[in-house]
């Protein structure tokens, strides 16, 4: 049986970012392509059924498609100079619980496939879990082909350098209505298993977050010409904004807020700018919590535009409510691992968040050692990564045994 390691190996020259460190591995660019390729070959080698729906999803069916279907899976895209394991380690770790439950002589007794979600991180586009957006109609299509990437170019554009049809893109109600479950297995993000000694966890919930994009806008100028007082420059604005995010957030317990990028215009450096973006990162257990800390944000960001005789503008980019996972499942997959597999809540979005609006979905977090995620030093021990495979096998076997109906409620 070939070990997550091994398999997570062959991956490991694709997309990687040797400015950044880490990969970058943009939805619908080259080295994502090459990854999906990479997953359709492997899924056709196990027999299964792989198709791409009109949204960019990669569906691989072990037997047909139906109503009732148990899925897993979950994302190959990553964030600028992210880690190998953000989204793979659930990819690589579907096919090989394919592998585990085939070699027991199990066939799933309900319609079963591994799914793979495009455009999870937003890094391209700028919305989070693009592709499981689009399926459960949480965002409409007219929005999400309008949005554009650094270049300028629209995801209606990068569709159809997909060869994919913008056309096509939206809600796919049939589809989704034959999703009974969707159980998806992700890295921790985060030290709650390496604290608890536990290499394998369920998910209990994932707390509210969201995007914001704040544009300050001032007077580009001569930075040799324009004495200090004649200045309005929103540099300084965003500047001291992002020193306010900090000091609002830490102010909350359990708040978190960041700005990770960041743009002067046009970005000279003997140019005062004209205008500043910056992007705006907010989360909190409970969505009243993290709305009260973005409106506080936009005050100080209204306030520090003010000083410099600039303006600012908040604007939403994508936003996920708190998801609780479904007890039941919860319980079950616990009970199935042996009691002890700790619950643990994440401050991480993902595509199972999305989804659980309209499917039961549970989420199995494989330990990470050092806590450290978005990052090219994120890492997974061998062996935690090999319990994370046999645990997805086991809770997918008896998900797709037919009989389980009268044991999870
Ligand atoms: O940003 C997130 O929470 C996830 O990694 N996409
Ligand atoms: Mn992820
Ligand atoms: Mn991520």
């Amino acid at each position: 049986m070939r070990r997550a390691a091994a398999m997570l190996a062959d991956l490991a020259d694709i997309g990687r970012d040797t400015r950044l460190g880490g990969y970058s591995r943009p939805v619908f660019g080259g080295a994502e392509h090459e990854l999906r390729e990479w997953f359709a070959a492997e899924a056709t080698a196990r027999g299964l059924g792989v198709e791409t729906d009109p949204n960019g999803i990669l569906w691989a069916w072990w037997g047909d498609p139906g109503p009732g279907a148990v899925i897993t899976g979950s994302h190959l895209d990553s964030v600028p100079g992210g880690g190998p394991h953000d989204g793979p380690l659930g990819v690589v770790s579907a096919l090989l619980a394919v592998d585990r439950m085939r070699a027991t002589g199990h066939v799933p007794q309900v319609p079963f496939a591994i799914a793979v979600f495009p455009e999870e991180e937003g890094s391209r586009f700028g919305v989070a879990c693009l592709g499981s957006r689009l399926l459960s109609g949480s965002i409409s299509p007219e929005r999400a082909l309008s949005l554009k990437d650094a270049d300028g170019l629209t995801a209606a554009e990068a569709y159809r350098s997909a060869g994919l049809d913008p056309e096509r893109v939206g809600p796919e109600p049939r589809r989704l209505g034959q999703v009974r479950r969707f159980v998806e297995l992700h890295i921790e993000q985060g030290l709650g298993q390496a604290t608890l000694g536990a290499p394998v966890a369920v998910a209990e919930s994932i707390i509210s977050h969201g995007r914001w994009r704040i544009s300050f806008r001032g007077q580009g100028n001569h930075a040799g010409t324009t004495a200090m007082a004649d200045r309005t420059d929103p540099v300084v604005a965003a500047a001291r904004t992002v020193v306010d995010v900090q000091v609002i957030a830490t102010a909350r317990p359990d708040a978190r807020a960041t700005v990770g990028r960041l743009q002067p215009v046009p970005g000279g450096t003997n140019v005062i700018a004209s205008r500043v973006d910056m992007w705006l990162d907010v989360r909190h257990p409970r969505e009243e919590v993290t709305a009260e800390l973005v409106e506080a944000i936009r005050a100080a960001a209204e306030g520090n535009a003010a000083l410099e005789g600039c303006s600012a503008e908040l604007v939403e980019e994508s936003l996920s409510p708190t998801v609780r996972f479904q007890p039941a499942l919860q319980r079950r997959m616990k009970e199935l691992l042996g009691g002890d597999v700790p619950t643990l809540a994440t401050g991480a979005g993902h595509d199972a968040g999305v989804l659980s609006a309209d499917v039961e979905t549970g989420m199995l977090f494989v330990r990470n050692p050092t806590g450290v995620s978005h990052a090219p030093e994120e890492s997974v021990e061998d062996d935690d990564a090999e319990a994370g495979v046999k645990a997805l096998a086991t809770v997918l076997a008896e998900l797709t045994r037919g009989s389980e109906e009268r044991q999870i409620r």
